[in-house]
């Protein structure tokens, strides 16, 4: 376990945490294994990336503190003729091209607070020999198979289409054009595993949300075709290992990561046999269809079990007119760290866009969700609250059983609601609103402020107890939200857990710096444009 995973564990343990008892237990099966794709290191890593990667992170980090042994496994996809390109473009050669950006994206993880358990880099010797034996195997048993393949290719996304799949005589991903293609290749038999695949996606929980089932389920329908997996003209790929004028074209050899990290194919199997099937595979939209028909197809062909979920979440639009080359760094995923805090960040990417649907981003969305939500609202809480038992009992206050009003017990409620609610929207990726009703109680615990004017009740010797109970169901207030907030949010609330210093029944508050700094968006965006 890394230190700062153990001090996470030990912070959360301390502080009568998530993992003993406010997270609802987990359901007796012990072992999680989550998944980001793997990504192309061809340019700059961009919030995009941090999207999906944040919100496994929070999903790895909240199955943790319920127990659960983790795997939470990301990477690189190294091989293929783009990255080789782009490397020749600056001047380098492909692999200081590849190293340097590899180390770049654990920079970026590491100042996110990303607790990977896992990380693979697709030229990992390990890898390229277990993806070997992985098509020496489909080979052997007859689902790879040499022929010509004659249809149209398009360099950019180094995809291989039929003339039907076409839009405008272009790709249908990127739009660009495609090249005719003729060249002896490999070929993966998906077309075997069509009906099997088509009951998969039809009749499973397998992909999600379901509003993309209907556009895979479509695609099977109109007839899979079996897959040209090799190249002969792309040099940086893993060779077919009897055949070595041939290369393996990118799919077969991204996608065995999933299993490859955990040791299959190699001497090692013991993380393999304990953590597959993966309990979840999170892509983006535009991948959902490599993850569901060409991912299960190869397993299938293995014959090894499928994973239990592929989750195709929506897109953070960067491109809308907001977002021009001067504000271009802006988006930039190292710059907002270091200027407006990795709670923010993170903040944003898991609450602003609900997980399923496309959402923009904007500098301008991004300062105000952050000045509402933790400046605002858990921050202000926080301050204030801290700032009156301060004030008025030294920073120790414990629980007065006697004076409990009816104004109470609506706060006390939605306290002891707050895990139960959080679970169930974790449970259902809807990590937004997870989010949304920890900052609820919140709101609702500033309201109780307001309408209970412990600045009054500080005034008069007799309302001291009472003064004493309202402080206290704030602290339980702040207590509760900052450990339903501390898989999502990796600074401050554990900060605040420490300083409640909780135990026994008593807070005994220690000092605690201001939590967010508000931001004044107008010259923000000023600066930025
Ligand atoms: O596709 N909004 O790599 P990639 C949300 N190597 N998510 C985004 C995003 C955006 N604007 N931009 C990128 C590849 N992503 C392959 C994957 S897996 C075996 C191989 C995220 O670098 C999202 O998860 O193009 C998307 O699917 C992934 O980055 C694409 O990363």
């Amino acid at each position: 376990m890394s230190k700062s995973k153990e001090n996470l564990q030990e912070n959360l343990c301390e502080s009568n945490s998530l993992c003993e008892c406010e997270i609802a237990p987990n359901d007796g099966k012990n072992s999680y294994y989550i998944t980001t794709p793997i990504y192309y290191p061809s340019g700059d890593w961009h919030i995009g990336h941090c999207y999906t990667t944040v919100n496994c992170d929070a999903l790895a980090r909240y199955k943790r503190c319920k127990g659960y042994q983790v795997i939470f496994g990301t990477g690189t996809d190294e091989h293929g003729q783009k990255v080789a390109d782009v490397a020749a473009s600056k001047g380098l050669s492909t692999q200081t091209h590849l190293d340097e950006r590899a180390e770049n994206i654990k920079q970026l993880w590491k100042i996110l607070d990303i607790e990977y358990d896992m990380f693979i880099r697709t030229t990992d010797d390990y890898h390229c020999k277990a993806v070997q034996e992985i098509f020496l195997q489909l080979y052997n048993q007859g689902d790879i198979y040499k022929s010509n393949y004659e249809g149209k290719y398009c360099t950019p996304c180094e995809s291989f289409w039929t003339p039907a799949q076409l839009v405008d005589d272009c790709c249908p991903d990127c739009k660009r054009p495609v090249i005719d293609s003729c060249e002896e290749c490999y070929f993966f038999r998906l077309s075997r595993y069509q009906d099997r695949l088509l009951d998969l996606i039809s009749n499973t929980d397998f992909l999600a949300p379901q509003s993309r089932v209907n556009e895979m389920v479509n695609f099977i329908k109109e007839g899979l075709q079996d897959l040209a997996v090799t190249r002969s003209n792309v040099k940086w790929g893993i060779p077919v290992p009897w055949d070595e004028k041939h290369t393996l074209y990118v799919w077969v050899d991204a996608l065995s990561n999933y299993i490859t990290m955990l040791g299959y194919g190699s001497d090692d199997t013991t993380k393999f046999d304990k953590f597959w099937p993966a309990d979840l595979q999170v892509v983006g939209k535009e991948i959902v269809r490599f993850h569901t028909i060409i991912w299960p197809g190869i397993l299938m062909a293995l014959k090894l079990p499928l994973p239990k979920k592929v989750y195709g979440h929506g897109w953070l639009l960067l491109g809308g007119d907001k977002m021009s080359k001067s504000k271009g760094n802006t988006a930039n995923p190292f710059d907002l760290v270091a200027k407006y805090s990795v709670d923010a960040v993170r903040y944003y990417l898991l609450r602003e866009v609900p997980f399923g649907a496309d959402g923009a981003y904007t500098l301008e969305m991004f300062l105000n969700r952050y000045n509402t939500d933790l400046v605002n609202t858990y921050g202000n809480l926080v301050s204030r609250t801290f700032a009156m038992a301060n004030q008025n009992f030294d920073g120790i206050i414990s629980k007065d059983d006697g004076q409990c009003e009816s104004i109470d017990s609506a706060l006390v409620e939605q306290i002891e609601n707050l895990p139960k609610l959080v679970d169930e929207f974790v449970d259902n990726l809807n990590l937004s609103k997870a989010l949304e009703s920890i900052i609820n109680l919140c709101q609702s615990a500033n309201k109780y402020i307001d309408e209970t004017k412990p600045w009054l009740l500080a005034k008069q010797q007799q309302s001291k107890a009472r003064l004493q109970v309202v402080l206290y169901n704030l602290l339980q207030a702040i207590k509760i939200s900052s450990q339903q907030l501390s898989p999502f949010l990796t600074e401050k609330p554990i900060q605040v857990l420490k300083a409640l210093g909780f135990g026994d029944g008593v807070y005994r508050l220690q000092t605690l710096d201001k939590l967010y700094d508000r931001v004044d968006v107008k010259s923000e965006l000023s600066k930025a444009n």
